[in-house]
């Protein structure tokens, strides 16, 4: 007899909506589980050095509170990225030191955070209060920001000291830091609590500030750092090759300063639940993109309300201010600027050449950026 033709069961109907989304959870988990390994690599090194338990416990407390809660997306870059230019699933190994240099940059952004929040008197950070605002903690605050510094070096050392690149990430990670400073030098200097005077905002200022306070760090640092672990090198070997590292800063600061202008947007227009922090732009006399885009349009009228009530430590007074963003067209500008940068960015991308490292191993490929670009386009939080 004819043997019955076999019947395979149809696959179950998944959304593949949420077939992304479990890759997205599972490659979260797979990079959360390198948090644990190297935080509790830098609670080991406390106990050799004797520190007495109650330190020991402060210091993991400090991190739990700090490092892992955020979106993730600067670390998660880094190891995205390294797969993305080597142009396959990463080994075990590579893996773990892409996954070490990419918590490396969350501890870089938790220091930051930690600090800015105390400089820009901020409430609530991912959703808990700031950190300085802990009972027990204050302005111990201050040292803890600068222990989570310390250790990134500590977990670099540990993983990278006999790589032949091991120097050039020690020097990236300073001159990230130091740009990082910079801007957040001239945030400040242009924001005086006690002396408004919005005449000195424009957007070349508005520039500096982003490029060097966030886009810099946030944007460049990740890709830098996967494309030390591929063998890129720094320095050239013929005059003939393309400077790598300038190809990427190139379309990454761009990138970074879209990015913060949906972060100045959504001081203003987020919801604290949205955003899990509490704007305080308004409030803190900042050099945003909404002020100088209502600068821009107010009627003298509207200008004379944003005289009065900018950077006042009132909340009537932000609630005026914003009225007046409302009116001059703030949001409509907005939704106008992000579209326009997504377009001008994919168009940067479209020209970047796909180039080869020297050592063949790995290709300098546009997903690496578009990736990137997906990821923050239209964001809310
Ligand atoms: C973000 O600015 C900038 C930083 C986090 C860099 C801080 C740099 C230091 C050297 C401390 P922001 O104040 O707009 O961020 P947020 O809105 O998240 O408070
Ligand atoms: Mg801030
Ligand atoms: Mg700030
Ligand atoms: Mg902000």
């Amino acid at each position: 007899a004819a043997s019955p033709t076999p019947i395979v069961a149809p696959l179950p109907a998944v959304p593949s909506a949420t077939v992304a989304k479990d890759k997205k959870a599972a490659a979260r988990k797979r990079f959360e589980a390198v948090y644990t390994v190297v935080r509790d690599d830098l609670l080991a090194d406390f106990r050799k050095h004797n520190m007495p338990e109650e330190a020991i416990e402060y210091y993991r407390r400090s991190m739990d509170y700090n490092v892992p809660g955020g979106k993730l997306n600067r670390g998660l870059s880094v190891v995205d990225s390294v797969a993305i230019l080597k142009g396959r699933e990463l080994t075990e190994a590579e893996y773990f030191k892409a996954a070490v240099l990419g918590w490396s940059v969350e501890w870089l952004q938790a220091y930051f955070l930690v600090s800015d929040d105390i400089m820009d008197s901020s409430f609530t950070r991912r959703g808990q209060p700031c950190w300085y605002r802990v009972e027990g903690v204050g302005l111990m605050a201050v040292n803890d920001a600068l222990l989570l510094e310390g250790a990134i070096f500590q977990m670099i050392r540990k993983h990278f000291r006999k790589d032949s690149y091991y120097v050039d990430l020690l020097d990236l990670m300073h001159e990230v830091s130091y740009q990082t400073e910079m801007g957040q030098l001239v945030d400040l200097i242009t924001a005086p609590e006690d002396r408004v005077d919005l005449s000195k905002f424009n957007l070349s200022r508005h520039r500096t500030i982003v490029l060097y306070k966030t886009a810099v760090y946030s944007f460049y640092l990740p890709v830098a750092l996967a494309l030390l672990v591929c063998g890129f090198p720094v320095e050239k070997k013929n005059e003939s090759d393309p400077d790598y590292y300038k190809l990427a800063l190139d379309i990454l600061l761009p990138l970074g300063e879209y990015f913060q202008i949906q972060d100045d947007y959504l001081d203003y227009a987020g919801t604290p639940e949205q955003i899990g922090k509490i704007g305080t732009d308004i409030l803190d006399n900042k050099c945003s993109w909404c002020i100088n885009s209502a600068l821009a349009r107010a009627t003298p009228t509207q200008r004379a309300i944003l005289d009065a009530n900018y950077g006042r430590k009132d909340s009537a007074a932000e609630a005026r201010v914003k009225q007046v963003f409302h009116e001059v067209g703030v949001d409509e500008q907005y939704a106008q600027y992000e579209a326009d940068s997504y377009a001008r960015i994919n168009a940067l991308i479209d020209a970047v050449p796909e180039v080869r490292s020297p050592c063949g191993e790995a290709v300098l490929r546009r997903s690496v950026f578009r990736v990137f670009l997906e990821k923050i386009y239209k964001r809310t939080k």
